[in-house]
């Protein structure tokens, strides 16, 4: 198998989940750093059009958004598991609170001006704008959660986990699940992003311990690789072949049709292409970059609009 590149940023929250599954996973990986806000062209030569972080390639094969790349990985190495068997939907739905719920709450405590100021410590001013530009952009204008609110719905998230954490070392039993990894990322934020604004996690002692725990599991071993030789061996490799796999139409779209892929929420960018999959739980899209060639772009259903592009 061609190697796993995640392509991604040190202070990604996702990312970090992504990390953290990679190492649970004891794999080895190739690392691109990718800047955190727009214009992001050699992403966009692979993506053709998806911008949020991270994202997975493999060889021609892009993969986009978390939750896809969690079951991408468990593929390849199922063990130990990320979903195990006696609590395979509720470590899913746990997971989808976390990272839709827990997160934008924790980055709106994050992000409050004392957090702010800490990250954003040494940045050029014009860097601050573009990145508060850009980030107000993907919210579709709306303002983040005023921090006394995001505080209390916090603390109050925290007390969940910290429940959660009363019988057992993890939040669904004795190992991690995927549950644990998508708890994680918002809350490794505070504790080591913001340690200014860490104090919240005083009341919740054992999710404090938890974290470290969490921490313990590593990123597994990465090597740097740049994006333009990210783009360069996307060129010289061959798609995966999908021509095998079940096809379940729900949009009255035919395989082999133009059609565009958008996420739901949150950064917009639309990826065109020609469908070449669409499974129970993603579609498959494949393009043409002048840069990268012949690639595939990989969605989860969940989360995503297909629609067929106009003519
Ligand atoms: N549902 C997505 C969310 C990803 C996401 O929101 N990532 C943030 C960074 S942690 C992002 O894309 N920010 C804008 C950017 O990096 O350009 C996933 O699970 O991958």
């Amino acid at each position: 198998m061609s190697e796993i590149i995640l392509h991604h940023y040190p202070l990604s929250p996702f990312a970090e989940k992504i990390r953290l599954v990679l190492g649970f996973k004891n794999l080895s990986w190739r690392s691109v750093n990718i800047p955190m806000y727009m214009p992001k062209p050699d992403v966009v030569a692979l993506t053709g059009g998806y911008r949020r972080t991270p994202f997975l390639q493999i060889g021609a094969d892009m993969y986009c958004d978390t939750a896809l790349i969690c079951d991408v990985l468990e593929h390849i190495n199922p063990k130990p598991t990320l979903y195990p068997e006696a609590v395979k939907g509720v470590t899913r739905i746990v997971a989808q609170w976390a990272d839709s719920l827990v997160f934008p709450v924790a980055m709106a405590y994050n992000f409050q001006p004392a957090g702010a100021a800490h990250v954003l410590k040494g940045w050029a001013e014009d860097d601050v704008k573009a990145f508060v530009q850009d980030r107000t952009q993907m919210r579709g204008g709306a303002a983040r959660m005023p921090a006394a609110d995001a505080t209390g719905t916090y603390k109050s998230y925290l007390r969940r986990l910290s429940h959660m954490l009363e019988h057992h070392s993890f939040l669904l039993g004795d190992a991690p699940s995927l549950a644990d990894f998508s708890a994680y990322h918002p809350t490794w934020y505070t504790l080591r992003q913001v340690p200014v604004l860490e104090s919240i996690l005083d009341a919740t002692p054992n999710v404090r311990d938890w974290l470290l725990r969490m921490e313990k599991i590593g990123h597994g071993t990465a090597q740097d690789m740049t994006s333009e030789q990210a783009i360069a061996l996307a060129h010289s490799s061959t798609p995966k072949d999908v021509s095998g796999e079940d096809f379940v139409a729900l949009h009255g779209i035919a395989l082999g049709t133009q059609v565009v892929i958008t996420a739901e929420s949150f950064g917009l960018e639309p990826t065109h292409g020609e469908l070449v999959a669409a499974t129970r739980t993603r579609y498959v899209l494949r393009r043409q970059d002048p840069r990268a060639g012949t690639v595939q772009v990989h969605f989860p259903r969940n989360g995503f609009i297909l629609k067929k592009a106009e003519s």
